[in-house]
């Protein structure tokens, strides 16, 4: 389909075409379809920008993927079509591994998203022979690289199952989350979770780490222990409740 760069809505449908076109080439799962028409509304409730607060979490992520000695970046098949460019820098940026781990786990899809990841100038993409069992999962996504998840310290984690993100966490893992559902068990369970599209976060880690490169270790570890998720969560559940409040218009508020 050919949009039009002025079509208010083009980066939203760019994304959507995108996730189709990933589900036609067998990249995608269907059911990636439907998580992402969640978060699409949850961005919508956003404004579909960058709130402070996701800020905040992105400095402090960036700081933690810098101190981590064995960081991983997780990729499913919905990042792997939505930004494979901007994970493959971010992997180089702070020395991190690209792991695919899927829920709907296939050798095809893996080899696909693996495929893709290469095309972008990734080196080395683990997850094709996953060797080790993680417990406390009970769909594919167990099933991780000796070399990459299962020996990291620190996992990014863009749009995940609670289940998993709460058993990397149970493991030891320093989990960030990037989700833009702030009610999710992903984003209560994470160290640091990013509420924000993963098309706007992942450019911003990029910087962000690129930045933070010039700061000593001390520096950054400060900023990990000053960051404190569930106040940031709060924070952005705040400001939700009062735009649900502030968009009623008078001629809406009465049909309620
Ligand atoms: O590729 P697979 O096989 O690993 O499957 C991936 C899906 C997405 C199907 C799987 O991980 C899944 O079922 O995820 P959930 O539990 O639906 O969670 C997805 C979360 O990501 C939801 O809370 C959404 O709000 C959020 N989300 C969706 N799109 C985006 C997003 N967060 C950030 N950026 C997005 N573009």
């Amino acid at each position: 389909m050919r949009l039009d760069k002025r079509h208010p809505r083009y980066e939203s449908l760019m994304q959507r075409e995108a996730l189709v076109n990933g589900y036609e080439e067998g990249v995608t799962a269907l059911a990636g379809l439907i998580a992402h028409g969640r978060g699409e509304a949850y961005d919508y409730i956003l404004g579909e920008k960058t709130l402070p607060q996701a800020r905040h979490a992105v400095k402090a992520a960036s700081a933690l993927l810098l101190l981590a000695s064995r960081p991983v970046i997780s990729v499913n098949g919905n990042t792997a079509v939505l930004c494979p460019e901007e994970l493959v820098e971010l992997a180089n940026a702070c020395d991190a591994k690209l792991e695919v781990n899927l829920f709907y786990r296939s050798r095809e899809r893996v080899s696909k998203i693996e495929a893709i990841l290469k095309r972008h100038g990734a080196r080395e993409v683990l997850g094709m022979e996953p060797d080790r069992e993680m417990p406390g999962i009970a769909s594919k996504r167990r099933w991780v690289a000796e070399d990459g998840i299962h020996s990291s310290d620190a996992v990014l984690v863009p749009l995940e199952d609670g289940d998993r993100a709460a058993a990397l966490a149970e493991a030891g893992k320093k989990v960030i989350a990037i989700d833009l559902n702030p009610f999710s068990r992903t984003a209560m369970v994470a160290h640091i979770t990013i509420v924000d599209n993963v098309i706007r976060a992942v450019p911003l880690l990029i910087k962000e780490v690129v930045a933070l490169k010039k700061k000593d270790s001390m520096e950054l570890r400060k900023m990990v222990a000053a960051f404190d998720n569930h106040e940031n969560l709060r924070d952005i559940i705040a400001h939700i409740r009062e735009v649900l409040g502030r968009n009623f218009s008078p001629k809406l508020k009465r049909m309620l």
